[in-house]
Order: C-alpha cells, then structure tokens, then sequence
C-alpha cells in the first residue's frame, strides 16, 4: 500500500541485473544509485534519510489460487472528504497506470482515496491473458475486465477507506474515466448503480463486440469498392468537410459543433477533382492521431501525394460515414461522423508497385483473431472472403458470446436511479476511435426503455435529472483534436459531479476548457443531449437547441439483427 500525503516522486531503476521490484525496492540499493554530492548542481543528497518500502497489496479469491494487486492512493486524514475515486483503463489495461498513477491524483485533490487494480492479470494487457490455450477462453480474466475487477477494487478500498479515517458517515463513491474505462465505467452503472453515487464516463467502448469489429468496416469497404485511396486523399476530405461545415453552427472557428448539419448540408461528391497534396512523411499515413496499433510501429515512408479527389475515393469515404449496412442493405452498425479523421481506412503504401493497398486496422484485426477466432496470434493476416456480412455475423458472434462480460449496453438504469446516483457521460463529436454516434444511441435505447409512452421532449428530461450526455465539439478520442484546435473539453468534469451529488447542482451545461489553438485558455460550455448548441447575433451567443431533423440523422435501427441492439 502506498500511503502518500498527496504526491509522490517515482524513482525509475534501470539495472540489467534486476528482473523484479524486489530486487531493487530497497533501501541500500536506492542510496547507491542516488547521485553523490555535487555532482548535479550544487546538490548534497541526505542518503541516510532515504527509506524504501517494497509494497505488495494483493488479494485472492478464496477457492481459487488467484492473486490480484491493489493500489491506493490516500489523502492526509485532514484532506479526506469522504469520497472514493474509482478509475478505469483504456485499451486493452484494466486501468490506465497500472503501473504509473494514472489518474490517482485527480482523485487526491478532492480529498477523494483513489484506487487501481491489476484485474489478476500480473501486469499484463488483458489480451495477452484473454486465452488459456487456442480455443480456451480465461473466463476468470474476461469477467475481471467485464466488470468484476473494478467493482472488487471499489468494494475493498471503500471499507479500507473507512476504516482508515475511523469513519461510519458516508463514503461518496465515484467513477472517472474515458474510452476502455468508460466501457467499465458503464459495467458499474448497469451491474451495480446502488453502489455508486457518480460515474463519469467518457468515449466509451462499450458495444464492445461492434466497437472492436467495427475497426474492419473501413477496410472492407476498401476491398469492396476495389480502391485504396491514398492517405492524403482521405485528409483533403477530412480538412474540406471541417472547412465547410465549420459555419454550419453560427461560429466560423475552425471546430465542427454540428455533425448533424454537416450530414443534412453537406455532400462530399462536391470535393470530386479538388486537388490535395502531402509532403514525404517518414511516419506513416499522414492522417490523424491515430489509436490502431498498427501505426504505433513508426519508420515507415508515405512517398509525396499530389492528386484530386476521384470519385472512387468519396464513394469509399461515404460508404463508410453512411455505416456497416450488410448485402440486404440493412443496418448493422454505424460510423464516426464527418470530420472525424478516417483512422481505420489507412492504406499502406507499396514502393515495388507504386500503389497503395490493403493495411488490416490491427484493433479489429486482433479483436477477430483473438476474441471470435480464439487464436492466440496478433491479428487476422487477410481479408479474402471477408464481406460486410460477414462483419455483420462477427458482430453478432462476440456480442451473443461476451453479453455477460465485456458487451456493456444493458439499458436499464432503474437501479442507479433509484439509488440517487448520477451520470455525467461525454464524447467527442470527431471521435475517430469509438463513434460518437454510439453514445446518443445507447442514451436513446435507455430513453426509450426506462420511459415508454413518454414523448421525446418528457422522456429526455426526466433521464437528464440522474443521466446527462454531452457532445464535445471537434473533440478527438478522449481528447482534443488537432485538427480542430480551437474548441474546448471538459475538464473539471469530478468537480462538476461532485457538485450534482453532494449540493444538488444539475450541471445542465458542462463546463469546458480550450486547450490548444487559438482561444487557448477560453471557456465554454457544453450542451445536454438533445438540446444541440447554436450560436447566433455573430457568434456571440450560444443556445442549446432542439431540431428534429438534426436529431434524426443521430437516430439509428439496426435491422441487421433479429435482436434489439442498444
Ligand atoms: C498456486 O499458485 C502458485 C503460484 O503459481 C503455485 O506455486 C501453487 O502450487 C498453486 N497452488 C495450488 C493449490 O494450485
Ligand atoms: C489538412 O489540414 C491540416 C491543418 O489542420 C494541414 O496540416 C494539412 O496539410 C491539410 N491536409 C491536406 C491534404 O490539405
Ligand atoms: C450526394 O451527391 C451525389 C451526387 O450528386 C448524389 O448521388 C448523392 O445521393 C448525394 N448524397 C446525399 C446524401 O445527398
Ligand atoms: C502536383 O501536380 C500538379 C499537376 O501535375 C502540378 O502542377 C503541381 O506542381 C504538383 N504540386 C507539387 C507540390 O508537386
Ligand atoms: C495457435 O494458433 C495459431 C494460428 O493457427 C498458431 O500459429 C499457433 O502456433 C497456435 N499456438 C499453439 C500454442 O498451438
Ligand atoms: C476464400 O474462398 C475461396 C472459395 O471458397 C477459397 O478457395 C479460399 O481458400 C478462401 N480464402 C480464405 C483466405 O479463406
Ligand atoms: C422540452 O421542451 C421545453 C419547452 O419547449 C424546452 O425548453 C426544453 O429545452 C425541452 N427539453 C428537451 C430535453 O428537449
Ligand atoms: C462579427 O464578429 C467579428 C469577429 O469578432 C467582427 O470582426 C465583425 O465585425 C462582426 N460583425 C458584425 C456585423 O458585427
Ligand atoms: C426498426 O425497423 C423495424 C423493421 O423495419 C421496425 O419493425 C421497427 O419498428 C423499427 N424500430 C424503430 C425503433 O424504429
Ligand atoms: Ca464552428
């Protein structure tokens, strides 16, 4: 257990000899490798005030011959307010710093414990310890990162908390992340709303089966079309479809806050012929931030690219903002929205031929390999015979094979709401990873199913008085957009539900921050679905507004399937 006042400095040991923390947690071993006095500066370091501790916090499951590690990070007795921070992962880490503090801190400053967990998986990534054998599923680690190990890590550090501070009043208990960690962020709310009295959940990937699948629906409809467009071309697409819908929400500022009227205003076919150019790059395709694995390699080189817009590459482009539609022409999943960068249909280029080809987006690609496959290798290695209906029957095979585990879109949240707890759910309107598209749809299914019979406008505000959703205009995956620089994101959302929680302040616009660009350090404010912001009288002010037509084009039936999906 780590016991800090409320930081820490972290001491990075290098040796070749180590193979473990043991073997350099310790305290003589820490003294030798500190500097000697003025050799840095005019510094003289206190050796025989250094004390170091290896900790090891694990618990087990009686029965079972498991070890799972803890972290705690605890606030000093005079700055504990009562509350406990949960925090969540991304990709495929049960929790984000699992060996670093992650987001720990943000909890410390409100006087919050903040924990994480290793989910049992001995510091491992949740896919290396997926499979026992090929075709063995570890059923234990996929209900750990289903919902299991971040609840277990809450439950213990909550009665740990209390009895810690020697208190009986209430522990307020919170959930904040984004991406992976709002997947399990939503695992708590759906499994165990009493329990929690804030979850902050952001991007998340929680139709996990369509999420992962839907990384290939780029390249299929790559293959499909017969035509791999170069990166720059899609890029062109992307800054044209920015440029033009930009206006679209009353502020000319370089951030689309309206997908929605992009998709009712604006047709890319008009960009056939425009001319677009990118230099050499030594670093891949030149689009975007890029979260699929297979551009964390780097050293590769995309030659020049100086062409026009073919009307091959809007029809790619289109297919793929239109969504996954299977051969009957029915919907099966959908997509990011225009001005998101086209991330998954990166191609690769080939210098023998001077063409560029096919390159397996390696999030979908592991995803089928490992989790519907049940193959331990990294990635599928081709395509042949993958067709969108095949797309639409992987989706179907991991959603029915993992709707007890990793798929997170029950849509009953009687519990929570009964329980008094709120939800404070956001995403970016250019998310290029998880589409933003399928958080309005899982906040629409919960709309529809707690509040039958009500209309839109009833049903939307009696869900806003425990769960809110907001789009971040221009806002990338769990951050901002370097693309679209000058728009804001949320960054004191604790702050914000805290507020809701423990005063009863509905944050009916959610506080925002621009990070980069040209408003650098402005404020904003963010609206709640399905009210969509509106700027007017010169971009001076912003209201939040209601259009059905603007609505309908978010509003999706996925007819591809028997099943409902929400
Ligand atoms: C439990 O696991 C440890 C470490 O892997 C192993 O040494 C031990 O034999 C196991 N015990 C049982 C009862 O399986
Ligand atoms: C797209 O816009 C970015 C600036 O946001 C610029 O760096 C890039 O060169 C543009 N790409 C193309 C193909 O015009
Ligand atoms: C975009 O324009 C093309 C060419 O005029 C047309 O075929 C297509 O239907 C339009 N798409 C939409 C969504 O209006
Ligand atoms: C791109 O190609 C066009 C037409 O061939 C040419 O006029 C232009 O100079 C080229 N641009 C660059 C930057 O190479
Ligand atoms: C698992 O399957 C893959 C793909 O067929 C194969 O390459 C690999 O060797 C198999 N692993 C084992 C341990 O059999
Ligand atoms: C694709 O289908 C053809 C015809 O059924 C078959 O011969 C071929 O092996 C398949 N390719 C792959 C990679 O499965
Ligand atoms: C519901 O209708 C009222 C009155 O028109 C409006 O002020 C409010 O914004 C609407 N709320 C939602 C969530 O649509
Ligand atoms: C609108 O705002 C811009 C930028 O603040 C300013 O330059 C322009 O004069 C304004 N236009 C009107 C009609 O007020
Ligand atoms: C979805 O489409 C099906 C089949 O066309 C239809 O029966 C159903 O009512 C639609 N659901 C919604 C919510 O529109
Ligand atoms: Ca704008």
């Amino acid at each position: 257990m780590r016991l800090l006042p409320a930081f820490t400095a972290a001491l990075v040991v290098a040796t070749t000899n180590a193979t473990s923390l043991r073997d350099v947690c310790t305290t003589s071993y820490a003294q030798t490798a500190l500097p000697a006095d003025g050799t840095l500066l005019g510094t003289s370091v206190d050796t025989s005030s250094v004390a170091v501790t290896a900790n090891y916090n694990v618990y087990g499951h009686i029965g079972r011959n498991d070890t799972v590690a803890l972290t705690y990070w605890m606030p000093a007795p005079t700055d504990f307010q009562n509350r406990f921070l949960t925090t969540g992962g991304e990709a495929y880490n049960i929790n984000e710093g699992t060996s670093s503090s992650g987001s720990l801190p943000g909890g410390v400053m409100y006087g919050a414990v903040s924990g994480l967990t290793d989910g049992g998986f001995n510091g491992q990534s949740f896919d290396d310890v997926f499979l026992i054998a090929n075709g063995t599923i570890d059923w234990q680690n996929t209900f750990m990162m289903g919902y299991q190990g971040i609840y277990e890590m809450m439950i213990l550090g909550r009665e740990f908390t209390k009895n810690f501070y020697d208190t009986a009043d209430k522990v307020y208990t919170y959930y904040q992340s984004c991406s992976e960690g709002g997947r399990e962020g939503w695992s708590q709310a759906q499994r165990y709303g009493a329990e929690y009295d804030g979850i902050i959940v952001g991007a998340p990937a929680f139709r996990f089966a369509q999420q992962q699948i839907n990384h290939l629906t780029s390249n299929v409809v790559e293959k499909t079309v017969g035509y791999y467009p170069p990166p720059c071309e899609l890029e062109l697409i992307v800054n044209a479809t920015i440029n033009a819908c930009d206006p679209l929400d009353g502020k000319t500022d370089g951030v689309i806050a309206r997908s929605d009227l992009c998709k009712l205003n604006f047709n890319i076919s008009s960009l056939i012929g425009a001319p677009y150019y990118c230099a050499a790059s030594s670093s891949g395709g030149g689009i975007g931030l890029g979260f699929s694995k297979r551009q964390m390699g780097g050293g590769l080189t995309t030659p020049a690219q100086n062409g026009t817009v073919t009307e091959l590459g809007v029809k790619v482009a289109q297919t793929i903002l239109d969504g996954l539609k299977d051969s009957q022409g029915r919907q099966a999943y959908l997509s990011y929205q225009p001005g998101a960068d086209f991330d998954d249909a990166e191609t690769k280029y080939d210098s023998t031929s001077d063409t560029w080809g096919l390159s397996i987006d390696g999030n979908g690609g592991e995803f089928v390999s490992k989790f519907i496959e049940l193959l331990d290798i990294s990635s599928i290695t081709t395509l042949d015979n993958v067709t969108y209906d095949t797309l639409r029957d992987w989706m179907y095979t991991g959603w029915t094979r993992y709707q007890d585990s990793l798929q997170v879109n029950n849509p009953d949240l009687t519990e929570i709401a009964l329980g008094g707890g709120k939800i404070i759910h956001f995403h970016g309107e250019s998310d290029p990873s998880v589409p933003t598209a399928s958080s309005v749809h899982y906040r629409e299914s919960v709309r529809q199913i707690m509040y039958p019979g009500m209309s839109l406008n009833e049903s939307s505000e009696a869900l806003n008085e425990f769960y809110r959703l907001y789009l971040v205009p221009g806002a990338a995956h769990c951050g901002v957009n370097r693309e679209q620089p000058n728009g804001p994101f949320p960054q004191t959302n604790l702050a914000a539900m805290i507020d809701w929680v423990e005063n009863g302040v509905e944050p009916v616009l959610l506080d925002a921050t621009v990070l980069s660009g040209d408003n650098k350090g402005q404020t904003g404010k963010l609206c709640s679905w399905p009210l969509r912001p509106l700027w007017t009288n010169n971009a001076t002010k912003m209201d939040c507004v209601f259009d059905q037509a603007s609505y309908d084009t978010w509003v999706y039936n996925f007819t591809a399937y028997a099943l409902p999906l929400y």
